[in-house]
Order: C-alpha cells, then structure tokens, then sequence
C-alpha cells in the first residue's frame, strides 16, 4: 500500500516537472522581454529580472512601449542626481535605482547579452525638448575575463546619427582600469567610465550638466554626432532587448 502510494506521488511530481519549470520562467523573468512576452499589456515600469538564474534578482526599468517594447534598460540618465564617474568594481556591479538613474552592471549586461542576439536603442533628448535615438541591430558585450569588449553593429535609424561605431570592439575604461587605446586614461580625461577608444564619440556616463557650454570640453553626458564635444544632454537611456 505504502509503495503504490509511493508509485503515484513519484508519477505525479513527474507530471509536475514541466509545469514548473515553465512556472520558473513565468517567476523569474530573465529580462524586459520575457515579460512582456508573458504579457504584453504591462506598463513600461520598474521589474524584477534574473539575468543569471535564480541568484541573480535585480531591478530594472522596462520600456514596454518604444519602437515595439520589451526593452531592458542597463543606463539612464534623467536629472543628474546620481554620481557617475566610479571605479571599476561599482561599473561592473551596477549602481543606482531603476526608478532614476542607473548603470545595471557589465556583468548582467554581459549575461543578458552573451548567449542570445541582442540589439540595442540609445534614445536621448536636449533641454530644448528635442528627442532622437539611435538603434543597432547588433549588440554583445563580452566576458569580464577579456575586458568586457563591447559589440555593436548595424546601425538602423533614429536621427541621432552614429556614434557607438568608433566604440565598438574596445575594452571598458574606469579612472581606475585603463584599458582604453590613448596613452592616458580616457575615464579620468572625460570624467566618466565607458568603452573608450582615444577617447569617444559617445560619453553616456560623463559628467551631467545643464546644456552647452564651450569653456568644457568632452567631459558631459555627451552623444557628438547630435550635438557634439561641448552639449550635455538632458536625458539618455541605453536599452537591449533579443531579437525573436
Ligand atoms: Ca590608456
């Protein structure tokens, strides 16, 4: 008797095995897309995602509603409250609140990216209320153990004009790990942390200012095919979602 009841239970839990591991997926969503697949009425908002299994819980902002939604966003910058120019440990950790102003990390960039092709949107906006973006069909960043190397190509549209290209395949920089391919320290020269060649057309994580100013140079939140070496932008949000 113990044993057919033993028998049942084991039939029954096998019956149950696929049932939750598609719950797993339902419960812990691996990015923005997976819920919106779920579900795609839900608001554009802040999510709980698992880049790297069940371990790895961290929030995020999702964009449910630009060019097609299920954006995850890995940076976002929006008022200037957050401090940016950090060292290497905080960049590859993530810092911030997906509700302001963040960096997810370059290791969950790198896990949400590694194995599924991805692409990337890069949306910004002036103080004078002007927005456009930029969007690439191609988008990885590698392993902590080669620098996480940056990937971008494929350059689709948005009016922002191209300024990831002269990034792509370079090692990230911090002030404190110069990886970059000038002499000094691209970080420390342009206030910010990114994937600096010698130094940058692009520099999302510099210093946040209040428009134009021509007595600085190079070092604001900067996008230089739009508005080039002297503008900060008002806002800037880097977002990848996979390609289905
Ligand atoms: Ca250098």
């Amino acid at each position: 008797m113990t044993y057919l009841l033993f028998q049942l239970v084991s039939v029954f839990l096998l019956l149950l095995a696929p049932l939750l591991a598609s719950c797993q997926q339902l419960l812990r969503p691996t990015d923005c897309s997976a819920i919106y697949l779920q579900d795609n009425s839900k608001p554009s908002g802040v999510y709980t995602i698992y880049p790297a299994g069940k371990r790895s819980a961290v929030k995020v902002y999702c964009d449910m509603t630009s060019e097609g939604g299920r954006w995850t966003v890995f940076q976002r910058r929006m008022d200037g409250t957050l401090n940016f120019y950090r060292g290497w440990d905080q960049y590859k950790k993530g810092f911030g609140n997906a509700a302001g102003e963040y960096w997810l990390g370059l290791e969950n960039i790198y896990y949400l990216t590694n194995n599924k092709k991805s692409e990337l949107m890069v949306e910004m906006e002036d103080f004078e209320g002007r927005k456009v973006f930029a969007r690439y069909s191609s988008f990885s960043v590698g392993a902590e153990g080669g620098g996480f190397v940056l990937s971008v190509s494929g350059l689709i549209s948005g009016g922002a004009g191209d300024s990831l290209s002269y990034h792509n395949g370079m090692k990230f920089t911090t002030f404190d790990k110069d990886q970059d391919n000038w002499s000094g320290n691209c970080a420390r020269l342009a206030l910010g942390a990114f994937w600096y060649n010698g130094c940058h057309h692009a520099n999302p994580n510099g210093v946040y200012r209040w428009g134009a100013d021509s007595t600085v140079s190079a070092v604001g939140v900067e996008w230089i095919h739009w508005k080039g070496y002297n503008y900060s932008l008002k806002t800037i949000s880097m977002k990848i979602r996979p390609v289905l």
